[in-house]
């Protein structure tokens, strides 16, 4: 087992110790705008606080809480992270992504990466959440290390995004690019990214996928469009929009992710 594998599962033994439950089955990462939509999973059989567990720092933003929740849905135990660990706190690519690594080492098949992000097409509203059909890192960096050449030719899975438009057939899909942050992005910048093929702009998500992939996992990625990409609308961007219309959609979002969580 390697460093990292190694404080997962660290990590993984005493989340089961907290919480009671030996195994979980799926986990969700809630990104900016997606905390109001977890009452819609179910009841919480235990709740953990992040820093209980090793490997893990406190949550850093706003709209973000340094909370793990055990849900039972159904036949399943669901792992839910209320909050995440941004590239750029600066904490490195570790911290970032130690969440996933845990959630596998808990035993977790698939994962569902949600984020609030920049649409870089006018006809998500904010408030339209959207499929990640494939991304683009703009980090400059992995979260795999050492010689480890994982294929990623199908990194968010047809799959799990066709089991989504089966709840919600106006589901559309993009290309989600991750910048390092935090600072949101220059006209120019946006300009760039559509001229490289990306239609979401945030700063998270890529990383984790990547290694959610390495680790063996299903990933299913779904952005919550919360403000038009910079230079687009005229207006500027602030995270109080954002965190609004996380509010407005909660409903929707819940609901999505409930069934999904069902049939996955
Ligand atoms: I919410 O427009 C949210 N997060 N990089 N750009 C980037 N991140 C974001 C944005 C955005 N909106």
């Amino acid at each position: 087992m390697t460093e990292t594998q190694q404080l997962a599962q660290d990590a993984a033994d005493t989340l089961a110790d907290l919480t009671g439950v030996r195994r979980h089955d799926l986990a969700l990462v809630l990104g900016s705008g997606w905390l109001p939509a977890v009452d819609a999973l179910g009841e919480a059989t235990a709740e953990v606080s992040t820093t209980d567990l090793p490997g893990f720092h406190a949550a850093g933003v706003a709209g973000h809480s340094g909370t793990i929740r055990s849900i039972r849905s159904g036949d399943k135990n669901l792992l839910v992270f209320l909050s995440r660990t941004h590239f750029y706190e600066g904490k490195g690519v570790r911290s970032v992504v130690h969440p996933v690594r845990t959630a596998a080492a808990a035993g977790c098949r698939a994962i569902v990466l949600t984020n609030g992000c920049g649409g870089l097409k006018e006809t998500w509203s904010p408030g339209t959440p959207v499929l990640i059909a494939d991304h683009i890192n703009l980090t400059a960096t992995s979260p795999i290390e050492g010689a480890n050449f994982v294929d990623l030719t199908d990194l968010y899975s047809a799959r799990l995004r066709e089991l989504c438009r089966e709840v919600d057939p106006t589901l559309d899909e993009g290309v989600y690019v991750q910048f390092p942050g935090p600072h949101y992005e220059t006209p120019a910048e946006i300009a760039m990214v559509r001229a490289i093929g990306g239609t979401l702009v945030g700063m998270s998500t890529t990383l984790e996928a990547i290694a959610a992939r390495e680790a063996g996992m299903e990933v299913l990625g779904i952005s919550l469009v919360t403000n038009l990409a910079a230079g687009i609308s005229g207006e500027p961007l602030n995270h109080e929009e954002v965190l609004e219309a996380g509010k407005a959609a909660a409903a929707r979002m819940g609901g999505l992710l409930s069934q999904v969580v069902d049939r996955i």
